[in-house]
């Protein structure tokens, strides 16, 4: 079973398909021309019009990913607006960094909403996935993306970027919603 997954980031489709290995089920990027307009107010708004973006397109199974850091003493921010904090990944972790300086409470987690859309493009399923921790005083660790060198793990001394691939798909934001929809698909989830 092939299911478009709403996005123009590779590194999702490639984490992605790294969780689900060996259970049928491929996670391909849209056709051309996918770009969607990510005006939404929050990740569910985001993910559905991923999703249905995709789905117009494809007119496939199609799954949409809206995910974002939400830092606690930032008020949830960068939350909806993560990928376009700053200009670059490098600028975007520079930026939280800068913001949090002199800052004791650093408390955030990773969130991210899945909506899985059907080929008759119905809103099957919405699952939500969290994964808490908090914001290191400096970056380290060279795996994953995005937020991950600066993201600290709760109860851990680890950053998500100081995790191998493996371990991060086990307790990331992102599959913990994805065991969600493989579980509305009757596939049995890790
Ligand atoms: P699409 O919209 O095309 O899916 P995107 O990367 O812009 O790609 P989002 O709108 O969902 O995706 O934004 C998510 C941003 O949040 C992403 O660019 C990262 O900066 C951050 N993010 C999400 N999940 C993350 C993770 O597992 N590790 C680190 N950063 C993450």
């Amino acid at each position: 079973m092939k299911i478009v997954l709403a996005t123009s980031n590779p590194n999702k489709v490639h984490e992605i398909n790294e969780m689900i290995a060996g259970r049928g089920i491929e996670f391909i990027l849209p056709p051309e021309g996918f770009d969607p307009v990510e005006n939404g107010e929050t990740f569910e708004e985001n993910s559905l019009i991923k999703a249905k973006a995709a789905w117009e397109i494809s007119k496939t199974w199609t799954l949409a990913d809206d995910s974002g850091l939400c830092i606690d003493a930032l008020g949830g921010k960068p939350g909806i607006h993560s990928a376009r904090y700053a200009e670059t990944p490098q600028k975007r972790i520079d930026r939280v960094l800068r913001e949090l300086v002199g800052v004791e409470d650093r408390t955030a987690h990773f969130e991210c909403c899945m909506t899985l859309i059907n080929p008759q493009g119905n809103v099957e399923k919405v699952v939500k996935g969290i994964c808490e921790g908090s914001i290191a005083y400096e970056q380290r660790g060279e795996h994953g993306f995005g937020y991950d060198p600066v993201f600290l793990l709760k109860d851990s001394d680890k950053t998500m970027a100081e995790l191998t691939d493996d371990e991060k798909n086990k307790i990331s934001h992102r599959s913990k919603a994805l065991r969600g929809i493989l579980e509305y698909l009757s596939i049995n989830a890790r």
